[in-house]
């Protein structure tokens, strides 16, 4: 018999697309109660109905911007009016802006990168882990990148944001050791989703150059992994997960049919 979900609580980040928005069906297809934030609420709007479709007893969602504290504050506490502390909680908003060097960049967007994909992860975990340890532990998990593990030219900030992931899961092992929280962090290769549509501020033909000739990750192929460390045993904490496509053996090595 299967095993009855329907009271845990799953709360994404970034779902309006992508990877956030394939875990998000990934886990209500599971039987969770499924709580979603980004900015799009239209796109949030939209996910709703799919949601309850794939199985989810419970759905929320709510405007959220991670960079912006009171908009996480505001978030978090109509989520937990809604549907409680979630046990699990996956910070998965997060971006890239252009692809030049240091020489040559202008810097305005590594300022959003380090607020998105650091703060942003560090405001929502800050909100929520409190309650999570009082409700006797949950699960925390990233959404890393390869790039967080190797660096490639034209994405130094980028990169640096995802090293950082490392250090804070690190460092939140350490600090709730004993308390009942995992941390874990999912790192994809090349996954196609919007991303390259945001990363080249919506040069749709950019982006495609990108995934051009390959089959990459899709969102979904991300869900899974991160819906397999949410479901361990307890007492089983999945540290990282590294998941690339076949074709593709680094940020460099990509083979091209
Ligand atoms: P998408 O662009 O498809 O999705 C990104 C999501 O993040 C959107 O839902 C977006 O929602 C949300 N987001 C961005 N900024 C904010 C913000 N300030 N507040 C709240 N939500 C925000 O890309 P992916 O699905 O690929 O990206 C998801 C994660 O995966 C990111 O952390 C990315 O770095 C990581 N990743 C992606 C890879 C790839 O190749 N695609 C590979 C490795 C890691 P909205 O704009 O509506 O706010
Ligand atoms: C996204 C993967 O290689 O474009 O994190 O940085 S990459």
């Amino acid at each position: 018999m299967p095993a009855d979900t329907s009271h845990k609580t799953v709360l994404v980040t970034g779902a309006s697309s992508g990877i956030g928005e394939a875990t998000a069906l990934a886990f209500a297809a599971e039987g969770y109660r499924v709580g979603v934030g980004a900015r799009r609420v239209d796109r949030l709007e939209a996910l709703l109905p799919r949601l309850e479709e794939a199985g989810a007893p419970q759905v929320f969602q709510s405007a959220l911007d991670v960079c912006d504290k009171s908009s996480v504050r505001d978030f978090v506490s109509a989520f937990r009016e809604a549907l409680g502390v979630p046990n699990i909680l996956v910070n998965n908003a997060g971006l890239a802006r252009g692809t030049e060097t240091i020489r040559n960049a202008e810097g305005i967007a590594w300022r959003e990168m380090m607020e998105t994909n650091v703060f942003g992860v560090l405001h929502m975990t800050h909100e929520l882990l409190d309650s999570m340890i009082k409700k006797g532990g949950g699960t925390i998990i990233m959404v890393g990148s390869v790039a967080g593990r190797q660096a490639y030219a034209g994405g130094s900030v980028y990169c640096a944001s995802k090293r950082a992931l490392q250090s804070i899961c690190a460092s939140l092992r350490i600090e709730t050791l004993g308390q009942g929280i995992r941390v874990c962090s999912v790192d994809p290769g090349l996954a196609d989703t919007e991303f390259g549509v945001v990363r080249f501020s919506g040069d749709q033909a950019k982006a495609d150059q990108v995934y051009d000739g390959i089959q990459a990750l899709t969102g979904a192929d991300v869900a899974e992994c991160i819906l397999f460390a949410a479901t361990r045993p307890p007492h089983v904490n999945i540290d990282d997960i590294l998941v690339m496509p076949t074709i593709q053996a680094d940020p460099w090595h990509i083979h091209r049919g």
